[in-house]
């Protein structure tokens, strides 16, 4: 395991509240040789740990905002560009030549809270975002601000088998190494994920909770699966539209709208566009990083007959009675 982990993973420029908060957090030496901080019962790493609480602190939901939430590496940059093309269809048809995701990441056009708007003391003013605000968060529900929980706001949550989840993550977190010099091991990166520490995890919480929630408020929040997506892909994208209440016309249906989305989003179209490709966000990580394979079942290349089983159990015993169940093909 490297020493001295990516800037991604760890800078020093927490204010005095902060590092004292950090001084009695229980933490774990995670991936990539960066430390993981337990706070209200999730993991973060120290990077992302004061840009959450200023999210929790800062943030006021507005009822149209539409949050989308995530399970880190769950198909949040998917979810973002079919959002979008769907809320912003009338004023940007899907076919017009300079459609904004031909020309800009999804992570741009709808930003993460905690990683992007509120990341570094930035002081956005996002209030004057123009309405519905597209926003984007990995934060578990309850440590969700109170104004996202009691407004009228909108929330899209995805997440995605947990051996898929957990192969995606590895790749990424390993790619952010310069050369993929000293990256983490699979087996030690298992075992932290298996513990539950992961990225906003425990995994099994999170996808657990906003599961709990969305049957109690099936019109606050929507429970999608990346894996019902790829095998249903017009009818969750309907089901997308009708909870937003935008949903498709007749006439949109009949002219093929539907499938004009899912073939601008898909991971062919957009993992080829030359922003996608050779772009930056502002702090240097590569857009890139973001498209690898775009299927279900990669874990089978990786994943031995004992981790499945160790997996299985974790799942089995968590989910158990919750009625929710992953496809792993
Ligand atoms: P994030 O949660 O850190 O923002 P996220 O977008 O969920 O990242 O992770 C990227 C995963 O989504 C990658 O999965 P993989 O490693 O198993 O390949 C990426 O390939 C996949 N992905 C990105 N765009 C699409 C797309 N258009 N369709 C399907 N999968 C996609």
């Amino acid at each position: 395991m490297t020493t001295s982990p990516p800037e991604y993973l760890e800078k020093n420029n927490l204010s005095e509240d902060g590092m004292k908060l950090l001084s009695i957090l229980p933490k774990e030496k995670g991936w990539l040789g960066s430390y993981a901080y337990n706070y209200q019962g999730f993991w973060v790493p120290q990077k992302f740990l004061q840009a959450v609480i200023a999210f929790q602190q800062q943030f006021q939901a507005q009822d149209s905002d539409i949050i989308l939430v995530t399970t880190p590496k769950s198909g949040t940059t998917w979810l973002k560009s079919l959002l979008f093309a769907l809320v912003n269809r009338v004023k940007h048809p899907i076919l017009e030549p300079n459609h904004p995701l031909l020309i800009e990441n999804p992570h741009v056009l709808v930003p993460f809270l905690e990683h992007t708007l509120y990341f570094d003391g930035r002081t956005d003013d996002i209030s004057t975002f123009t309405s519905p605000r597209l926003l984007a968060t990995h934060v578990p529900f309850a440590s969700l601000p109170k104004s996202v929980q009691v407004s009228k706001s909108k929330l899209v949550y995805l997440c995605r088998n947990p051996r898929d989840t957990f192969i995606s993550m590895w790749h990424f977190t390993n790619s952010l190494l310069p050369d993929h010099k000293e990256a983490d091991s699979i087996e030690e990166m298992f075992n932290l994920f298996c513990k539950g520490v992961s990225l906003y995890g425990p995994f099994w919480n999170h996808v657990l909770d906003y599961w709990k929630k969305s049957i109690e408020k099936p019109n606050k929040i929507l429970f999608l699966m990346y894996e019902e997506i790829k095998k249903k892909p017009k009818i969750q994208l309907k089901r997308l539209a009708d909870f937003l209440e935008c949903p498709f016309s007749i006439e949109e249906e009949n002219s093929g709208v539907v499938d004009d989305i899912l073939n601008m989003c898909s991971f062919e179209n957009l993992s080829n566009l030359e922003v996608n490709r050779n772009g930056k966000f502002s702090t240097g990580e590569a857009y890139k990083v973001f498209f690898r394979r775009g299927e279900i079942g990669d874990w089978k290349n990786y994943f031995t007959i004992e981790m499945c089983n160790k997996l299985n159990h974790i799942v089995e015993e968590k989910f158990q009675g919750s009625g929710l169940k992953f496809s792993y093909v």
